[in-house]
């Protein structure tokens, strides 16, 4: 069976981050041959190559850092995004650090509003990325980015148009284990829907991802993955800035991209925050490419879902 279409598209944007090498992460996703390996699952693949940002010259106040390289990628990302949707593309974004989902979960957003439907986003990460720049102790943009396409305020002049914000409870943060205080109270008054590390603990990954599966179903809306390395625990992926302990197991990861492909409601995802100046010997980029192979297919066994 003629499976879709997948457009990757590199965003080697690097000064979200505190420190610096997520330039190199969509080069890196590539040595690793994520496109053949998507390829040998049955899709049609495209390289689109990395996007060129924009000039802008914004300042946004506060301590925050390298607006200006944000925003220019924000800017090309969100039309390279609305272009790829409109062609009928599933595009994986290869990042880059997380700042990168201003465009892409806006282009996003575009889509769906343009359709007539909801954006759902699933932020795998061991961070809400929920500050604004007002609330933010580090200035990085990487940790803003959510607070960004859920509609806060702070951001003017990121995007030159105005994008419909992704309704914050329908933003789902999976597997946190650090959240600034203001961070904390701003993802309680928004209603965002937070699973932390205890939360999984006590409920296990399958029911917690299975009803937000559900919640993506009932509204047949779109659904947006963003995978942040740091999701996982470092034992698996070193190769990141902002490493956590206690972040989510080699299986555990793998049974969420497998129920996110069972469920066929993933249109779009991001690859985030892998630092290959920190990796060792090419752990997290395989790492990264084996989770986005069972996002999309990759089988132990060939078993029913419903036998699971
Ligand atoms: N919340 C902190 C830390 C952080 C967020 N995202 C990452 N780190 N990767 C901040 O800087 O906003
Ligand atoms: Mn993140
Ligand atoms: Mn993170």
């Amino acid at each position: 069976m003629a499976k879709g279409s997948i457009a990757l598209i590199g965003a080697p944007v690097d000064g979200g981050a505190g420190m610096s090498g997520c330039i190199m992460g969509p080069a890196a996703l590539r040595v690793a041959n994520i496109g053949g390996a998507l390829g040998n699952l049955g899709y049609q693949v495209e390289d689109w190559g990395n996007v060129t940002p924009e000039k802008v010259e914004l300042n946004l106040g506060g301590a925050t850092h390298h607006e200006n390289e944000v925003a220019g990628f924000a800017r090309s990302l969100y039309k390279t995004g609305v272009d790829a949707f409109s062609k009928d593309f599933l595009p994986i974004f290869l990042g880059g650090d997380h700042s990168l989902s201003m465009g892409t979960v806006t282009a996003a957003a575009r889509h769906a509003a343009a359709k007539g439907k909801k954006l759902h986003v699933l932020w795998l990460d061991a961070h809400p990325d929920f500050n604004r720049p007002d609330t933010s102790h580090s200035g990085n943009m990487h940790g803003m980015s959510a607070a960004f396409f859920c509609g806060e305020d702070g951001f003017d002049g990121v995007l030159e148009q105005k994008v419909e914000p992704v309704d914050p409870r329908n933003f789902h943060v999976f597997g946190v284990r650090s959240i600034d205080q203001k961070e904390g109270e701003l993802l309680h008054e928004r209603g965002v829907n937070v699973m932390d590390m205890r939360h999984i603990d006590e409920k296990g990954v399958a029911s917690l991802i299975r009803s937000v599966l559900e919640a993506v179903q009932r509204d047949d809306a779109m659904l947006h993955v963003s995978l942040d390395v740091d999701f996982l625990d470092p034992v698996y992926a070193p190769g990141v800035g902002t490493t956590v302990p206690g972040g989510a197991t080699y299986r555990e990861a793998h049974l969420v991209m497998e129920m996110i492909c069972d469920s066929g409601l993933m249109t779009s995802l991001d690859l985030v925050e892998l630092n290959p100046y920190l990796d060792e010997r090419g752990k997290s980029t395989r790492m990264l490419v084996n989770l986005t192979e069972s996002g999309f297919g990759r089988r132990v066994f060939d078993r029913p879902t419903s036998e699971y």
